[in-house]
């Protein structure tokens, strides 16, 4: 395929409610979504980074950046036999994994649209439901998160994943799996534990965990394998793996016996689907994980869910919980049984709302093929 044009366009959401994690509120978000042109067909990538650096050291404006400045440049008037070689042509490029993968991606729903199949099917997907969960943002109080929990699973939601931090853990916990004491119950630290904790981590083995996310800090894999023996909830990597050689690493050293994969964190769906069948060969469970994503990087998400090595219920909830209007149509709707049903359309099966994302944008910038 012959990348015609790219677009990077700067869009601002803001979420229904402030979502808070170890590392900061987040509301306000500027997201950058990337729209490239192949063979006449259009496809729709969107880029994870955060505001600031503080899940990992991409943000928007780095994003924006390294996009801008190397990735478009680069690919204007290229060539591909697919979307799966951006990876080795971009090799050069180290990190910003997020900015990668904003454009590779638009490149996959662009190589499904031309085949006219959907995008989970191009990417080796057999699934046609995946299983979904939620991550629900720390509160003021154990009361009003068990309220939280109890709408969720109202709602059909199949896991629930908390996020704590150091004062805001053990208390909240306990009240929750108090309430519901065989739901699927996970938590989320993003990095705010040391080493030293282990005695306090343990504490949470009692209420058992499917797993404890990322506890400790963000580049440390070894830290980790020192931990994982000293506590019994199993553990999951998050910030730690960027690629599937980190996802090994992790593996042959036991730091984890659970994977959460983001397309982002990972450079895009080639990576993505090349970790989930590294660790399905190894047994490791995968799930997908979420960036409080438009509806853009949600239908990526469903997409990458529908890979084999999926087995746990992701991070991909319905776009309601986050937005009173999406970017797609329609918005990601989550069933009674909590689950999501994989769009049959081409790419990434649901079609993207110009006119709201032109109203939402607050920068872009284009490059074509010059002989266009
Ligand atoms: O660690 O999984 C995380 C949101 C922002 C940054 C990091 C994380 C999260 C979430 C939200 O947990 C997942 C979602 O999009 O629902
Ligand atoms: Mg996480």
């Amino acid at each position: 395929m012959r990348i015609e044009a790219i677009a990077l366009r700067e869009i601002h959401m803001q979420l229904k409610s402030p979502f808070e994690t170890s590392f900061g509120t987040l509301q306000n978000r500027r997201i950058l979504l990337v729209e490239a042109v192949a063979d006449g067909a259009t496809g729709w990538g969107e880029v994870a980074a955060g505001e600031t650096p503080a899940y990992n050291s991409e943000t928007t404006d780095t994003a924006w950046h390294v996009i801008s400045d190397f990735i478009a440049p680069l690919l204007r008037g290229k060539t591909l036999r697919s979307a799966a070689d951006f990876t080795e042509l971009m090799s050069h490029i180290r990190g910003h994994e997020m900015a990668k993968s904003g454009v590779e991606n638009a490149l996959w729903d662009a190589e499904a649209r031309l085949a006219g199949v959907p995008l989970s099917r191009l990417l080796g997907g057999a699934m046609q439901e995946i299983a979904c969960g939620v991550s629900l943002g720390i509160r003021e109080n154990p009361e009003s998160l068990v309220a939280k929990v109890e709408e969720e699973l109202r709602s059909g939601y199949q896991r629930i994943k908390l996020k704590i931090k150091p004062g805001k853990d053990y208390d909240f916990v306990a009240a929750v799996r108090r309430q519901f004491p065989n739901i699927l119950l996970s938590v989320d630290a993003n990095s705010a534990y040391r080493l030293q904790d282990a005695d306090h981590l343990r504490k949470l083995d009692e209420f058992n965990l499917l797993m404890i996310e990322q506890p400790l800090n963000w580049d440390d894999i070894y830290a980790h394998a020192m931990l994982q023996p000293l506590i019994k909830s199993p553990i999951c990597l998050d910030e730690c793996i960027h690629n599937t050689r980190h996802a090994l690493t992790a593996i042959e050293l036991k730091a984890c016996r659970i994977i959460n994969i983001k397309g982002g964190r990972v450079g895009g769906h080639t990576e993505a689907r090349s970790m989930q069948n590294a660790c399905k060969e190894r047994g490791v469970p995968v799930w997908c994980g979420g960036m409080l994503e438009s509806g853009i990087g949600r239908a990526h998400n469903i997409a990458m869910s529908t890979l084999p090595g999926f087995t746990l219920p992701g991070d991909v909830s319905a776009s309601q919980r986050y937005w009173n209007e999406d970017v797609i149509e329609p918005p990601v709707e989550v069933t009674a049984n909590g689950t999501i049903r994989v769009p049959q359309a081409p790419g990434i099966g649901y079609s993207v709302r110009r006119d709201r994302v032109q109203k939402l944008t607050v920068r872009q910038n284009q490059w074509r093929h010059a002989e266009d």
